[in-house]
């Protein structure tokens, strides 16, 4: 079974600090998930994610894993996690998301959604049914359900229609969830999703419907996807005053380590997002003092560590000089350092978040925090 105990609760806001624990171990809230779209974290290796980064869960995609290798090599490895030899929890998505963002030819029905590949334009269809079937091919301890994410400025009759249908996508998914086991032995949860888009009567509904399901966790979906910053936090708010306390709650996709601070002040407890990797691939660095463009001519000469308050080992033993140099002349190792930093600095907030809620003094430190971690330095 997944388990969830809170351990405490900030004094003032909403902030929480818990602990989820899986067949594959045990998760501190509030957590970060590093994204391991096709079952690797691009450029860091997986030693570096456990024993420096200090990953205690990761991210997984149904959509990508299924069209590349395929549930029958996934299969016969004996799990996603046997194929990649990561020990810890995977969390996967369920592939909806990714069918709207990415694969061409869509064609949504009641039943499903058909598409063609992104990568070689094959026709797939994807049922609520057979996402948790891929998923327990996969092997992955938290599932989540197929679900429409309508864009950040859909009207409110799309959104409305949209959220009906996700509805009965949820109700079928459960039933499938329920009727079926694992195929390695290990407890399997499946979370479902609230959408509703930046309406709060439908937020509130779809987090009723959520919420009568009784399933292990929740998820927040649809934002993040154009909206305004403070609608998305408004429909986080709205959210979380309809959704369980004593389950974990998990904001799909989201973000800045602005984000971040502000969605764990309103009780959310797990985030994954492909900033992190993706922009540090681009050059862009996190730190608790601002952003850093490590390309900028002004690094030319800066001998100093990448980060003198970084956790990762990479942060003095680098420095942004040679870091910029590495950006410059488009040598592998740039991203990958970049990355692993980026990583390290995420994992670095949530678990400072955790120790400020439990220590009572997270409120003041997040409003320094927000300041800081915006500003391009
Ligand atoms: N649904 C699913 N995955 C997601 C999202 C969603 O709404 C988002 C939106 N931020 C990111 N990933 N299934």
């Amino acid at each position: 079974m997944l388990s969830f105990n809170l351990l405490s609760t900030d004094v003032r806001g909403k902030a929480r600090a818990g602990v989820i624990r899986t067949d594959r171990g045990e998760i501190e809230t509030p957590i970060f998930m590093p994204v391991g779209t096709v079952g690797t974290v691009k450029g860091v290796l997986g030693p570096v994610l456990t024993d420096d980064i200090k990953a205690q869960i990761i991210l997984g995609n149904t959509y990508h894993l299924f069209l590349r290798p395929g549930n029958d090599v996934i299969q016969k490895a004996g799990g996603l996690h046997q194929f990649m030899n990561w020990k810890r929890p995977i969390l996967t998505d369920s592939g909806g998301f990714q069918v709207f963002s990415l694969a061409d030819n869509r064609k949504l029905s009641e039943e499903g959604v058909t598409f063609r590949s992104h990568i070689d334009g094959g026709k797939h269809f994807f049922s609520p049914e057979n996402v948790v079937d891929t998923q327990r091919i996969i092997g992955s301890d938290i599932m989540m359900a197929l679900d429409e994410c309508p864009p950040g400025d859909a009207d409110y009759q799309y959104a409305h229609k949209s959220l009906q249908l996700t509805q009965n996508w949820l109700k079928r998914g459960h039933a499938h969830f329920k009727k079926t086991n694992p195929l390695y032995g290990k407890h399997q949860a499946w979370f479902p999703i609230v959408q509703g888009a930046g309406y709060p009567d439908l937020r509130r509904s779809a987090a009723r419907c959520v919420t009568d399901l009784g399933a292990e966790g929740n998820a927040i979906g649809g934002l993040s996807v154009g909206e305004p910053t403070d609608l998305m936090y408004e429909m986080i708010e709205v959210t979380n005053e309809v959704l369980p306390e004593d389950k974990p709650r998990y904001l799909m996709g989201v973000g800045t380590p602005a984000n971040i601070l502000e969605a764990i002040d309103r009780g959310v407890d797990m985030f994954d997002c492909v900033m992190p990797t993706r922009n540090g691939r681009n050059g862009m660095l996190f730190t608790s003092e601002g952003i850093i463009n490590i390309k900028n001519k002004k690094w030319e000469h800066d001998y100093s560590p990448v980060d003198p308050n970084g956790t990762s080992w990479v942060d003095r033993y680098y420095s942004k000089a040679y870091l910029r140099h590495l950006f410059v002349s488009r040598e592998l190792l740039g991203p990958q350092i970049a990355s692993i930093h980026n990583l390290a600095f995420y994992l670095w907030l949530v678990k400072t978040a955790r120790e400020k809620i439990i220590a009572g003094n997270f409120a003041s430190w997040k409003s320094k925090m927000v300041q800081n971690v915006a500003q391009r330095i």
